[in-house]
């Protein structure tokens, strides 16, 4: 008697009708993640800012497949429903992927974050994902050792990843080293710096720009040529219009972290924690920040998705 090993393709996925026609045909699609619909926003404003991520997707030219976990199974692209539950049901609980196999075995909901999404992206044939900002390496790291489950995921996931850069409520230095560590490519789009998501500049010298997305797709095609088993980052500035200060952002930071240990906040209760902070003394601009990098990272992802489709055709 021989004992079958669990395969990949023993996760069921549920595809939504246009993403299985556009990956069946090799159509550009570019997965999202739902975390930032159940713990980024309140409900109404996180169903209609799910839908404009997806209508910028869109407008790159490409169909966008936002993921998420229900009753053992991961959808592959939300109908318009399935983000109306998802943004109004209080409570879904955040899905890394440390939490995915647990989540998909209980049943029930589970939001992806960056991590498990790339995951799922991965299994369903997607190979290209936009999210507004990355986790990384916390302040601090060096003692409590949080580490986001995302970079670790980048080392796995053979999917090219498209953000806004990390929040400076990150250690952003010690999050490039740990990408440059793990051989994570890098890339950003007709800038020089790796972006802070609210701020254009980091401070932090890109270790490489591309201007061009043939280039992109083609650099993204050539790391897995090569073996590479992981992601590839791309990044992208917010739109100088929606930036914020970075020594407004630096300040409000500084005083959530004392804030968070003081009411003994750790884990990964941390992100939303600071982030609350930030938008809290940024008031009304740092919602408008977020929506931007939310719409340019996936119109770029779109784009970038076009191209790489076009080198497969
Ligand atoms: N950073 C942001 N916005 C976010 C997140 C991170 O600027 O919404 C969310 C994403 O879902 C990301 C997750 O994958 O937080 C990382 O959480 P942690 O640091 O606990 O790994
Ligand atoms: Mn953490």
């Amino acid at each position: 008697m021989t004992t079958r090993r669990p395969q990949p393709g023993d996760i069921p996925l549920v595809y939504s009708e246009e993403v299985a026609e556009a990956v069946r045909s090799g159509a550009p699609v570019v997965a999202l993640e739902s975390n930032v619909i159940t713990h980024g926003l309140p409900y109404p404003d996180n169903a209609a800012t799910a839908r404009k991520v997806e209508a910028a997707v869109r407008a790159g030219g490409a169909v966008p497949a936002t993921i998420g976990v229900e009753d053992g199974r991961i959808l592959i692209g939300m109908t318009d429903a399935d983000i109306e539950r998802f943004a109004s049901t209080p409570g879904i609980p955040k899905v890394s992927s440390r939490d995915l196999p647990v989540v998909l075995a209980r049943g029930g909901m589970g939001a992806t974050t960056v991590a498990s999404s790339l995951v799922a992206a991965e299994l369903a044939g997607i190979p290209f994902f936009a999210s507004a900002g990355i986790g990384g390496v916390h302040r601090g790291a060096e003692t409590t050792m949080d580490v986001s489950s995302d970079l670790v995921q980048f080392t796995r996931s053979k999917v090219a990843v498209v953000c806004a850069g990390a929040k400076s409520i990150l250690d952003l230095g010690l999050t490039m080293e740990f990408l440059e560590t793990h051989c994570v490519p890098l890339v950003t789009y007709r800038f020089d710096e790796f972006p802070a998501f609210y701020c254009r500049t980091s401070g932090i010298r890109s270790p490489h720009r591309l201007d061009d997305e043939a280039v992109i797709a083609r650099a993204v095609e050539a790391h897995w040529a090569l073996g590479g088993n992981g992601s590839f980052l791309v990044a992208t500035p917010i739109g100088e219009e929606d930036a914020i200060d970075s020594a407004e952002v630096d300040a409000a930071i500084a005083d959530a972290i004392v804030a968070a240990e003081r009411e003994g906040v750790r884990g990964n209760a941390i992100t939303k924690y600071l982030m609350r902070a930030v938008d809290k003394v940024t008031d009304g601009r740092s919602a408008q920040a977020n929506m931007s990098v939310l719409i340019s990272t996936a119109e770029l992802a779109g784009r970038l998705a076009v191209a790489h489709a076009a080198l497969r055709a």
